[in-house]
């Protein structure tokens, strides 16, 4: 049978993945922090038992994160990453030569030393000059942040459970936005329309409540629960699929899923959640 590691979801659902090695295991003032080496997909990160990333699926998450509101965002000078520890999100992030600056706050500095030592294919751009990390809780850095100082802000945080619940406030989508230019993007993770509906849609409330409107899109990561996965754009002034055909055009060089025709795809929403949103 071997060694297995799930995910529980409410004692009703589970998702695990066969271990051929645990290559880290520790836990942080925040949370238990775990690094393993699985047969199916490669190597992943696990935060409390739940899974964040592995080798083989995080394009998955990382390009649909990252690419919707940088290929949107009429400029990209400067980038605010909540969380992304593990270095995914700032790589997408940094292979664009418009980008002058990345400011990283991850309250956790034990799961970026582990995504170091035994994520390197996934955190690959660590060393780019344009990277600022602070380990600091973001939902404190961004009220304190310049006003208006970010061209795009993106929240790669965990499930509203434990350190990451309150990335998912209304006050500190306020704060984003004072943070943020009025042409700025904010794209949030947006947890699984299927298991975690009731925070899907209050989300997206949430969001349009403060920046005057929300978009949800949709695709589907392997390692998580749920079969479909969310995120959330929204701006004050600028329109969700008005891509730049150049942004766009240079970073299809790279992608292995994000392209501009998957990007309007993504934005459809679907029929049970158009009825419960109202729109
Ligand atoms: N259910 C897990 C949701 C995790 C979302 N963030 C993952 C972090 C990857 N950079």
């Amino acid at each position: 049978m071997g060694l297995w590691y799930d995910e529980h979801y409410k004692d009703q659902i589970r998702f695990g993945l066969k271990v051929k090695q645990t290559l880290f295991m520790g836990q942080s003032p925040y949370q238990k922090v775990a690094v393993v080496d699985t047969e199916a997909f490669g190597r992943a990160l696990l935060l409390d038992d739940v899974w964040m990333t592995s080798e083989w699926d995080e394009h998955y998450y990382h390009e649909m994160l990252v690419h919707p509101a940088m290929t949107t965002a009429p400029k990209i000078d400067r980038v605010l990453i909540v969380g992304g520890g593990d270095g995914g999100t700032a790589r997408e992030v940094l292979r664009y030569p418009e980008v002058k600056e990345v400011v990283l706050v991850e309250i956790d500095e034990l799961v970026v030393e582990a995504s170091k030592n035994y994520l390197p294919t996934i955190g690959t751009a660590w060393d780019d000059p344009r990277l600022k990390v602070y380990y600091q809780d973001a939902v404190a850095w961004v009220q304190n942040a310049e006003l208006g100082s970010f061209d795009v802000i993106l929240i790669d945080g965990a499930d509203p459970v434990g350190p990451a619940e309150g990335l998912f406030a209304s006050t500190f989508y306020e704060a984003c936005k004072a943070a943020m230019k009025p042409h700025g993007v904010f794209v949030t993770q947006n947890e699984s329309p299927v298991i975690y509906r009731d925070t899907h849609v209050q989300t997206i409330r949430r969001m349009a409540e403060v920046f005057g409107s929300s978009h949800p899109y949709y695709s589907t990561v392997p390692l998580y629960c749920g079969g479909e996965w969310s995120w959330t754009w929204a701006s004050r002034e600028t329109d969700p699929l008005a891509v730049i055909p150049e942004r766009a055009a240079l970073v299809e060089q790279s992608t292995k899923l994000y392209n501009a025709e998957y990007h309007r795809g993504a934005f459809a929403i679907p029929n049970r959640l158009k009825r419960q949103l109202g729109r």
